[in-house]
């Protein structure tokens, strides 16, 4: 068992910084590089208007008039139709880039041979088990998961809480459904979520500095909301390993970490489950871990972002340009202790 106090914490920073501020360089310029390929390369794709009916992307259609005050004065939203770009109109993140900068510490702290490291990693067979307060529990193939639930398709924003972005078209389904399926008892008040613990396939899992196997945790109504899906594949192309085959949560107004990656077994919980991250360093990460530009980690502000392949920073927004979908969640809750 790895120790988490905050000295040994401290301790490691220096050694293996998890979660660091910023890219290094040799990240950055490769993040960079790639990002620039992808540009010109959407910009010779079809426009939105010369593409079939798409899913809508997120949503905001209700929200476009809606509190323009919870969204800076220079973003406007574009209708929800767009394939290229989220409703901001910033353009999806190059699938270059995507797939060759990822955080996935069962195989390494590297962000870009993730893919090298997980070459013993099998992401099929694979089973979910869906299972604790429920009346029906259930363990899905994926098989199972994908004839029962219509794949969609979601354009979102992932922010890492070390300050950079990425925009990631998405296929995958809202949670609600599974949760329709196995129907939580009225005591279920949290879910908790657990990736796979395979020591012989995930190196990283052979070091005893974090206690695996990696797991997130949501509230009831956190893990109902229509924006948080199980996620199989992104670009419509099933999910590389690298960004967590063969199925992965995202909750796109979290950092991005709690988007945990290779789902074995989701549990429903009357009590507020440990998470990988708030157990490491919980003055760190917290189990909310809502983006918000106004609480700082205590090592750095969380005001802005690199977005990859921008030149410059830009202004984080309160949960992630979410806010007019989940603010509500929150209501009454001071949202800087609840971090
Ligand atoms: N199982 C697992 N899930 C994980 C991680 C991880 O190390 N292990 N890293 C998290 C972090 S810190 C981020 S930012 C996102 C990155 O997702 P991506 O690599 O697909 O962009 O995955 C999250 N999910
Ligand atoms: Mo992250």
């Amino acid at each position: 068992m790895h120790n988490s106090t905050r000295e040994n914490y401290t301790g490691l920073v220096a050694e293996i910084t998890p979660e660091k501020l910023y890219l290094n360089r040799r990240q950055f310029m490769k993040a960079a590089g790639l990002a620039l390929g992808g540009a010109f390369l959407a910009a010779c794709a079809p426009q939105p208007a010369s593409t079939p009916t798409v899913l809508p992307t997120v949503l905001p259609t209700k929200s476009l008039a809606a509190s323009p005050s919870s969204t800076p004065g220079a973003v406007k939203r574009l209708p929800a139709t767009s394939k290229t770009a989220d409703e901001y109109g910033d353009p999806l993140t190059p699938v270059e880039t995507t797939t060759n900068y990822n955080n996935y510490y069962e195989f390494t702290y590297s962000k870009d041979n993730v893919n090298q490291a997980a070459s013993a990693f099998h992401a099929s067979p694979w089973t979910v088990e869906v299972s604790g307060l429920v009346n029906q529990p259930k363990t899905y193939t994926m098989d199972d998961i994908l004839k029962k639930f219509a794949q969609e398709d979601r354009i979102y924003r992932l922010r890492c809480v070390e300050d950079w972005s990425m925009v990631i078209p998405w296929q995958g389904f809202s949670l609600s459904r599974i949760l329709a399926e196995v129907q939580p008892t009225s005591a279920a008040r949290y879910m908790s979520f657990t990736s796979v613990l395979r020591p012989d396939e995930m190196p990283g899992q052979k070091s005893s500095t974090f206690s695996w196997p990696y797991q997130e945790g949501l509230r009831m109504d956190e893990a109902m909301h229509d924006l948080t899906i199980l996620a199989t594949g992104i670009y419509g192309q099933p999910l590389p390993v690298q960004d967590g085959a063969p199925i992965r949560l995202v909750v796109p107004w979290k950092y991005g970490f709690k988007s945990i990656k290779a789902v074995a077994k989701i549990e429903l919980v009357a009590d507020q489950p440990a998470t990988f991250w708030s157990s490491a360093a919980p003055d760190e990460y917290g189990f909310y871990s809502n983006v918000n530009p106004n609480r700082p980690h205590p090592r750095w502000s969380q005001a802005s972002e690199q977005r990859l392949g921008e030149d410059h920073l830009r202004p984080t927004l309160l949960f992630n340009g979410y806010a007019d979908e989940v603010a509500a969640l929150y209501a009454g809750m001071d949202l800087i202790k609840n971090y």
